[in-house]
């Protein structure tokens, strides 16, 4: 058991991120088992859900001419495009449903608003819109985190950098996170973890 100043965060482990869904990882379902038995070594258990509205920025289907995995210039910056994914309400918005969401006391929802999207569990990727989750762990006194979930590249380092950043000691736990991997993504991702502090293990 880890003490109570640790809490685990479980990134986005829905429906439309695992094998058959709309923006599928390779090999997302796989973690599920192995998070679950995590979940006993913390008194402190959060998801996050990625939770777009229909017709959402990030999607390409809003940007004419643009397909998934292209980028565009958002007033906050350069924005991947993706598939459809994650509406609000949906099958693929859902939890995998061997996860156990029960255990979870919290459940950050991001990504809701129209025009940002948000990789982070902490901040959405104007990188100062918070989701409140640094305010809620820092009530509970939590000063360590451990990251797992998908995906690796991105939901799962922006949180961790994020986390970085706010002052928690942060691990990833590299065997139970799965990447997207676009144009080397996942390697930079791992660099720009370490060089920001994460420990990265198994
Ligand atoms: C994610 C792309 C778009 C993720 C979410 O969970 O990593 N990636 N929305
Ligand atoms: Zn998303």
């Amino acid at each position: 058991m880890h003490p109570d100043n640790e809490a685990l965060i479980v990134i986005d482990m829905q429906n439309d991120f695992c094998p058959g869904g709309a923006l599928a990882v390779e090999d997302g379902d796989a973690i599920v088992p192995g998070i679950n038995a995590l979940m006993d070594d913390f008194t402190c258990v959060v998801l996050t859900q990625d939770w777009h509205p229909a017709g959402h920025s990030s999607f390409a289907s809003q940007h004419a001419g643009k397909a998934p995995f292209e980028t565009v210039e958002m007033p906050y910056g350069t924005q991947v495009l993706w598939p459809d994914h994650c509406v609000q309400g949906s099958e693929g918005a859902t939890f995998h449903r061997d996860l156990r969401i029960d255990a979870g006391q919290l459940i950050i929802r991001k990504g809701f608003r129209a025009g940002i999207d948000s990789y982070s569990a902490f901040f959405e990727n104007d990188q100062t819109t918070p989701t409140g989750l640094d305010g809620y762990l820092r009530s509970r006194g939590v000063t360590r985190l451990t990251l797992v979930g998908l995906a690796t590249d991105f939901c799962v380092q922006y949180s961790a950098l994020d986390a970085a950043r706010l002052g928690f000691a942060v691990t990833l736990r590299d065997d139970l996170c799965r990447g997207i991997d676009l144009d080397g993504s996942l390697d930079a991702a791992r660099h720009a973890m370490r060089a920001a502090g994460v420990e990265i293990s198994a």
